[in-house]
């Protein structure tokens, strides 16, 4: 197997894109002309009408996973018995789940391990880096199409390409051949103009546009970046901005590719539903504060709110799937070259792939963070899915990350900011949030010619013809897909949970070290739903055999994982009532076959209490005939309208009972 058919060299970026079996010319400009021209090119269920708020399918050339929602996702592809997968490339990494402190995570990784050479899939080993970053270096083409079951898959539209994230079941369906389905999305133009000033970086461009947009701006849109600004933005500063887009809600966010690569770029005279203009020369430092992405400060405004005016730290983190490329490394090394992190911070660096770390290595940047007293972490997402480095209490803890949700570090009461690399290694050198700025000049930092290419992590799928042969390895912590049922006429249950706006899915599924090696164990990992919540939740929900959550506004922000679905799921949820949904939860949740409904008027919201008894009749009725289910509160005497807008193909999957049932039955059929 060759891993560089053509290697080229994207000057941009200095990347290396593997292109193997791309097609000579692609015959598509992107987003809004992309999604015109879907038609025809659509495949086995489902219609295409390219209106806004139609759902359309996709035709998907890559998959990725990671471990943590890897498991379930083949799981998912096993039980619907196809053998090869359908796609161009598909790669399972794992990078999530590598803290081994029980047999469960090791046990997982064999098991998708053997699942990928048994089914075609190649699998990038644990150390060989995060997904998205190697994904972007290894795999990445512009104008591919890619879904992962994972969120910040538009990592990859940093280099053109329209990278979705999806839940772990959605990922299976596409590896079996199948198309991903969207909601026609809006397209939002952002005009970038001027240049970056020195010491500004890509942090501080997503963080002014999740100051405007906020952490649900982007929901049911795709951000595409445009303007005289985008040409001196490299790939590694592409790559964050559209990676935190997934912080915006947002569908994906794409950039063009240039012509050292495949030029790909919209028409001149696209128009589009939004436009945003960002002026980049008069951007300066900013920071994320607890606990949202789009909790936005300045610098100076932070400091000023401190004590004395300095925000003391405890604690740096530099590295995941946002700012761990060599670019960032090398600006943090340039910092801490023959200097001491100060002595009341920790400083933890996980360089973002096993390429990065290896030039790290060869050009002398490793011993330079080395030597300033970093303690150095192997390339995977670790500190920022809570697989280690847990703040002190009430610590102030800075990082590199994309998310700063309450409790996701692992210490409850810590207070998280997301701010760049740069800010990041001159703070951890100060001891308070110190503006890079104050550095004083900035060199200019070169890439070098060309990247160190080793793909022995990298492990091919067993030949087809050998494919029979591979035992799949399955450890005790790999239980089954939860039981479905197919969608009740009647629904009479009581209201289990009631929560606010913007929760999480690290509300209602927590992750961190000790709760992620029971990602393949939904029975196990249900006993931690809504814990950030309300312990009693899971014990509650199951002695009542069924019930329904209530929320408010972008309910289900932020993570793919499904297990936020599949834990409700085996704990009897049947439905879930909240002002709005963020986009790949609601997806999740019919997927698992429950009812996403959202308060016609918000104002219901008021009228239901947790224990109160609601009830719904003749529901395959209604969700059959069209957008409205009426909800009984039976405890309040009163009802209330909820809406339901779904495609004829939603309607299919909610009536089966699930995602899997369905193409269980559409696959015999
Ligand atoms: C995250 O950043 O929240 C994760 C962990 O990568 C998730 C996936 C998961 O929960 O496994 C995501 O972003 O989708
Ligand atoms: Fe990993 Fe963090 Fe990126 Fe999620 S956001 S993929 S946990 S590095």
């Amino acid at each position: 197997m060759c891993f560089q058919k053509r290697n080229l060299h994207n000057t941009c970026a200095g990347y290396n894109l593997w292109l193997e079996n791309r097609c000579e010319t692609i015959a598509f400009k992107y987003t809004r002309d992309y999604f015109d021209s879907l038609d025809g090119e659509l495949y086995q269920v489902g219609y295409c009408r390219n209106e806004k708020g139609q759902e359309i399918g996709l035709r998907i050339d890559q998959t990725l996973t990671q471990d943590a929602t890897g498991t379930m996702a083949y799981i998912e592809f096993e039980a619907m018995g196809i053998g090869q997968v359908r796609t161009e490339r598909s790669v399972a990494y794992i990078d999530h789940n590598t803290l081994q402190s029980g047999f469960e995570n090791a046990d997982d990784h064999r098991f998708i391990a053997s699942v990928a050479k048994k089914h075609g899939i190649y699998y990038s080993r644990p150390g060989n880096g995060i997904c998205h970053q190697v994904h972007l270096e290894r795999f990445g083409a512009p104008g591919k199409t890619l879904i992962g079951s994972d969120s910040h898959t538009p990592t990859g539209g940093g280099i053109g390409m329209i990278a979705i994230g999806a839940g772990g079941l959605d990922v299976a369906v596409a590896m079996g051949g199948g198309a991903y389905y969207i909601t026609y999305p809006k397209i939002v133009r952002v005009t970038l103009t001027g240049k970056l000033s020195p010491w500004v970086a890509a942090k501080d461009v997503i963080l002014k546009l999740l100051s405007v947009m906020s952490v649900k701006g982007g929901v049911g849109k795709i951000i595409e970046y445009a303007g005289e600004g985008v040409a001196a933005l490299s790939v590694p500063v592409r790559a964050t901005i559209t990676n935190m887009g997934a912080e915006l809600g947002a569908t994906t966010s794409i950039f063009p590719s240039d012509e050292n690569t495949i030029p790909l770029a919209a028409d001149p005279d696209a128009d589009y539903d939004e436009e945003i203009t960002i002026d980049l020369s008069s951007l300066e430092p900013m920071a994320a504060c607890p606990h949202s992405p789009d909790n936005v400060k300045t610098l100076s405004e932070i400091n000023a709110m401190a004590e004395g005016g300095r925000m003391k730290i405890d604690q740096v983190c530099i590295g995941s799937c946002t700012n761990s490329s060599l670019a960032d490394m090398m600006k943090v090394a340039y910092i801490l070259k023959g200097k001491t992190v100060h002595p009341d911070v920790s400083l933890a660096v996980s360089p973002g792939s096993k390429q990065v770390l290896t030039m790290m290595a060869e050009n002398g940047a490793l011993s330079d963070i080395l030597g300033a007293g970093a303690r150095v972490l192997e390339s995977a997402c670790g500190p920022c899915i809570g697989m280690g480095q847990s703040p002190n209490s009430r610590g102030i803890s800075l990082r590199t990350f994309n998310r700063n949700f309450e409790g996701r570090s692992g210490t409850r009461d810590a207070q998280v900011y997301l701010v760049s690399p740069e800010v990041a290694a001159a703070s951890a050198l100060a001891g308070y949030l110190c503006d890079p700025r104050e550095l004083g000049d900035m060199p200019v930092f070169f890439m070098p010619d060309s990247f160190a290419v080793n793909d022995n992590m990298i492990t091919p799928p067993a030949p087809p013809k050998e494919a029979g042969e591979v035992e799949i390895l399955r450890g005790p912590n790999i239980k089954e897909y939860p039981k479905t049922a197919p969608l009740a006429d009647h629904l009479r249950a009581e209201c289990s949970l009631k929560v606010g706006d913007n929760i999480t899915t690290d509300h209602i599924m927590p992750a961190g070290a000790k709760i992620l090696p029971l990602r393949s164990n939904i029975p196990a990992i249900s006993k931690h739903c809504f814990a950030v919540c309300d312990e009693s939740f899971p014990d509650r929900a199951l002695s009542l055999g069924q019930s329904i959550v209530v929320g408010g506004s972008n309910y289900g922000q932020g993570s793919s994982r499904e297990h936020a679905a599949l834990a409700p799921l085996y704990l009897g949820v049947k439905a879930v009532i909240v002002k709005s949904f963020a986009r790949i939860h609601r997806q999740n949740l019919i997927n698992a076959g429950i009812l996403p409904l959202e308060f016609a008027d918000e104002a219901d919201y008021d009228g239901v209490e947790q224990g109160d008894i609601l009830a719904i009749e003749d529901l395959r009725d209604q969700i059959g005939a069209g957008e409205r289910v009426t909800v009984k509160n039976l405890t309040k005497g009163k009802s209330f309208e909820t809406k339901c807008p779904l495609s004829e193909r939603m309607k299919a999957i909610l009536l089966c009972g699930g995602l899997l049932d369905y193409t269980k039955a559409n696959l015999k059929k």
